[in-house]
């Protein structure tokens, strides 16, 4: 089992041909130095042993990849997964599912819903939902420290209507690790750390090609200069407050909390 495994000899030749001369190029073009080189190969070393994961590249380039991913695609838009998702989050159990969070979870509630739908727009049961998001610090469980294991991680499911519903808290705008490597990037460019306020979410089916969105909040700080430059206009949503104690009441809340919802369409496997 390798990395290449299942790319075509064809596809990788033209790629990694093709990168190699770009950097062979830029190399020349730059007059980059023996000293820059290797300052740039310990800087990249640096951020994953750090624990930054792929952070580094993620901020500079993944969204140019997932919007490679979406010319033509037929089912929802997908976004970066970011550096932070960990497979294996804790399954829920509906059909009002609540985020694993501590006792005194920061944070105003946050009911996130909607539908999931094939491409025809049939209601999909059983996709299973898996969500990720950071804390009202901007900190994500099982990457910072001091979060219990696990904290706004978890998997559910969508019920026979192709409805989901989660309870959890709204993230804020989200300072991305500015002391390892990557920040030290930033910050020589002068540019600054943050992301708009965002929910991470996996869906998968047996039948239907996986999925990675991410979404945003309209009025949201951050949402036109998000430094990994992710945002785009299909995955921002609204927020509705919720503050009529009926209502409230009748979520079986507590205290009043927002609402947010987002619709799914799921490609088949061939066609995502
Ligand atoms: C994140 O949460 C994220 O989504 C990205 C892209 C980079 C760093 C942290
Ligand atoms: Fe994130």
């Amino acid at each position: 089992m390798s990395h290449l495994d299942g790319a075509s000899q064809a596809r990788i030749r033209t790629v990694v041909e093709d990168l190699e001369q770009v950097l062979l190029d830029f190399i020349r073009d730059h007059q980059i130095t023996h000293a820059e080189y290797r300052t740039a190969t310990d800087l990249i070393i640096d951020s994953v042993k750090s624990g930054e994961e792929s952070l580094l590249f993620d901020v500079f380039c993944e969204a140019a990849a997932t919007d490679v991913g979406n010319v033509g695609r037929q089912g929802s838009l997908e976004a970066i997964e970011g550096p932070f998702y960990l497979p294996g989050a804790p399954a829920l159990s509906g059909p009002l599912n609540v985020m694993p969070q501590r006792d005194d979870e920061k944070g105003e509630p946050l009911l996130f819903h909607g539908i999931v739908v094939d491409t025809d727009g049939q209601p999909l049961g059983g996709v299973e939902l898996d969500l990720w998001h950071a804390d009202a610090e901007g900190l994500y469980s099982n990457i910072h420290p001091n979060i219990p294991d696990w904290n706004l991680r978890g998997r559910f499911t969508s019920e026979d209507d192709g409805s989901f519903r989660v309870l959890t808290i709204l993230p804020p705008p989200y300072e991305i690790p500015k002391d390892g490597p990557t920040g030290t990037v930033l910050r020589a460019l002068g540019r600054h750390f943050f992301r708009p306020a965002h929910l991470h979410v996996k869906l998968r089916h047996r039948d239907y090609a996986e999925m990675t969105s991410q979404l945003y909040f309209r009025g949201g700080e951050y949402l036109d200069a998000d430094v990994a430059n992710a945002v785009r206009e299909g995955l921002v949503i609204e927020l509705r407050t919720v503050d009529d104690p009926t209502e409230v009441a009748e979520r079986g809340l507590d205290r009043p909390y927002v609402e947010a919802r987002y619709d799914f369409v799921l490609a088949p496997t061939s066609q995502a």
